[in-house]
C-alpha cells in the first residue's frame, strides 16, 4: 500500500480524498504523523501557497505527500479575495469575510466568479499539479445554511441554487475541490 501524507488536519477533506483514491493508498493527515507546526502559507497564488506546504513537509518529515489551497476569485474584484478568502476582512470570521464581499461588489450586475483549488502532490522527487475550478455567481444576499465558507453567495452556472442550498452529495459532485481531487487520483492510479 502507497502512503501519502495530506497536509491537513480537517477530516471531511480526508475523508472525501480517501474515497475518491481509494484502497491502494493509505492517505494520512498531519496528526498521524506528529506533525503540529504552523506550516507557512505565504505565497500569492494558490500554486505558491500549495507547494510551500507540500514542500516543507517533504523536506522535514521526508514523507511522498499533498497539499491543496483554496478560495473564491470575484471577476469585478480583481479576483479578490482570492488566496485571502479565509481572512479577508482581516478575520476568519464567515460572516465579516461575506458582508465585506458583498459591500465591495455592492449593486453592481457583474457578479461572475469562480472556486478554485489547486493541488501540489509532491512524490519521488517530483511535483505535480492538480487543478480544479466551478464558475458561477455571486448573490445579492445569502441564500442557505448549508455547506461552508462563501457557499450561501455561489451559484454554480447551469444551477439554480446556491452552495449552501445544496446537499453534501450535490456539491461534492461539482465542486472545484472534487474536480482537483479527481484529476490527484486518476495520476496515482495511473502511475503507481
Ligand atoms: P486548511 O486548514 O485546510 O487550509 P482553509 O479553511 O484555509 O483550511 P481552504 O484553503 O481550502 O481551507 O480555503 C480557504 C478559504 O476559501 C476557506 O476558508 C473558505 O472561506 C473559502 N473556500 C474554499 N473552498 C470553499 C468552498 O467549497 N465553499 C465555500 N468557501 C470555500
Amino acid at each position: 500500500m502507497i502512503q501519502l501524507v495530506f497536509a491537513t488536519n480537517n477530516a471531511h477533506k480526508l475523508e472525501e480524498v480517501q474515497a475518491v483514491v481509494g484502497d491502494k493508498f493509505d492517505i494520512r493527515t498531519l496528526a498521524d504523523i506528529g506533525c503540529v507546526d504552523d506550516i507557512p502559507e505565504t505565497g500569492d497564488t494558490f500554486e505558491a501557497n500549495a507547494s510551500q506546504k507540500s514542500t516543507y513537509l517533504y523536506t522535514r518529515y521526508g514523507c511522498d505527500c499533498f497539499a491543496d489551497d483554496s478560495g473564491l476569485e470575484v471577476a469585478a474584484l480583481g479576483n479578490e479575495p482570492g488566496v485571502y478568502s479565509a481572512r479577508y476582512s482581516g478575520t476568519r470570521d464567515m460572516e465579516r469575510n461575506i458582508d465585506l464581499l458583498l459591500q465591495r461588489l455592492g449593486d453592481r450586475p457583474g457578479r461572475d466568479a469562480r472556486f478554485r483549488t489547486v493541488i501540489s502532490l509532491r512524490i519521488g522527487n517530483e511535483e505535480h499539479f492538480f487543478e480544479g475550478t466551478v464558475a458561477g455567481k455571486i448573490g445579492y444576499g445569502r441564500q442557505g445554511s448549508g455547506g461552508f465558507g462563501y457557499d450561501p453567495l455561489f451559484t454554480p452556472t447551469g444551477h439554480q441554487k446556491t452552495f449552501a442550498e445544496m446537499t453534501s452529495a450535490e456539491k461534492n459532485a461539482i465542486s472545484h475541490r472534487a474536480i482537483a481531487v479527481a484529476k490527484l487520483a486518476d495520476f496515482l492510479k495511473a502511475n503507481y
